[in-house]
């Protein structure tokens, strides 16, 4: 009787719980599709969307979710941990130059591996499509054991450069050396040559991949951990999102040259418990525009601009990870501030802005290696 009774209080509670997470949100959610392992997606000009999946595959997708093939052509890609077929982003001029970028990890010597970044020209078909022309534009370096902290997202900003996060691959101190490319921000021109403007390419000679003093030309910004979300908002400032150590997930504005301080300060503390100093104690390194503890596990970044939820243009919203949630963060300027937590019941990788504004949402792999892709329109009910 007890236990029944548990029981019957227990299934209210759930149900008062679930309702109220569906009347805070003004969606309604609709399950489009389903991947395996899905990483991330982009919108053709067609309206249909190229979705990767981290053992390789890249698949061409209707509205309706359903599959019209794959993509032939792609780079060998290393599927283990963290890592395998990562982004995928049209070029700006797509529409005529039909380049679409990859971000992937390449196998190396011994149990090294490393992020690299391709582009290949697309032509769809039938049956899906191929890449050809394909070329590698960009690497981690150096390539190192271990399966974790790519970062690898890949961004175009207003005016044509190409922007990469390069996460720490679970190393730390990489963050800080210059003489590596790992946890920083890279920028870069289309073709992965080094912009003349960089901050660091002061002494380079033209094209060298190294500058006499050992600093990467292509290092935009440096001391990131594993950022795995990267967008511009509607200003053209670059933001990035990533994962803090236990606590200290963090939001930069991303500027021309700073230091974002990791390993050397975090809001969070390391695994083994280890304390690391907070950002305050140290005015060399920039601070978080927000930050999270406890974490949300911050795995995509996207800027707001459709007419689906016109109230929310101009918003960040951030997929969480643990937090199986969907997060709404409002601009200000160089501040910025969550302001919704939507509930989705599962861990989400991916929110992307599909054609008339809708978020299209990929769940992270949770059941046995499948992730769902999620629309979310408009509430339509009552009021
Ligand atoms: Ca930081």
């Amino acid at each position: 009787m007890m236990v029944k009774s548990s029981f019957s209080l227990l299934l209210l509670l759930l149900t008062v719980t679930a309702t109220q997470a569906q009347t805070a949100a003004p969606f309604d959610i609709s399950e489009v599709s389903e991947f395996d392992e899905p990483w991330a997606m982009a919108f053709l000009p067609n309206g249909r969307m190229l979705v990767t999946e981290k053992k390789g595959r890249l698949q061409v997708v209707n509205q309706e979710g359903k599959s019209l093939g794959t993509i032939r052509g792609l780079p060998n890609v290393d599927y283990l941990g963290h890592g395998g077929l990562g982004d995928v982003v049209l070029h700006p001029n797509f529409e005529k130059n039909k380049l679409v970028y990859l971000s992937y990890v390449e196998g190396g010597a011994g149990k090294t591996r490393g992020a690299a970044v391709a582009r290949g020209t697309l032509e769809l078909s039938n049956r899906g499509g191929t890449l050809s022309n394909l070329e590698i534009i960009w690497r981690q370096y150096p390539k190192m054991v271990g399966y974790g902290h790519y970062g690898y997202r890949i961004v175009f900003d207003d005016e044509g450069y190409l922007f990469i996060s390069s996460g720490d691959r679970q190393k730390f101190t990489p963050s800080q050396d210059m003489q590596s490319n790992v946890g920083k921000i890279v920028r870069l021109n289309d073709d992965g040559s080094i912009p003349d403007d960089n901050p660091f390419v002061d002494h380079i000679e033209k094209d060298a991949f190294v500058d006499d003093e050992g600093v990467y030309p292509e290092i935009w910004s440096v001391g990131h951990r594993n950022p795995l979300g990267m967008s511009l908002d509607l200003d053209g400032q670059l933001w990035v999102i990533e994962m803090g150590p236990a606590g200290g997930d963090e939001l930069n504005l991303v500027n021309r040259g700073a230091n974002y301080g990791y390993p050397s300060v975090s809001n969070g503390k390391h695994y083994d418990g280890r304390d690391i100093p907070n950002h305050d104690t140290n005015p060399d390194f920039k601070k978080p525009a927000l930050w999270w503890t406890p974490v949300i596990s911050p795995a995509h970044l996207m800027a707001y601009n459709g007419d689906a939820f016109p109230e929310w243009r101009g918003n960040l919203f951030a997929a969480g990870l643990s937090s199986r949630a969907i997060i709404r963060i409002e601009l200000d300027g160089e501040s910025a501030k969550e302001a919704d937590r939507f509930a989705m019941d599962a861990p989400i990788r991916s929110v992307v802005q599909g054609p008339k504004g809708a978020l299209w949402v990929l769940e992270d792999e949770s059941r046995e290696g499948e992730g769902r892709l999620f629309k979310l329109t408009p509430k339509k009910d009552s009021e």
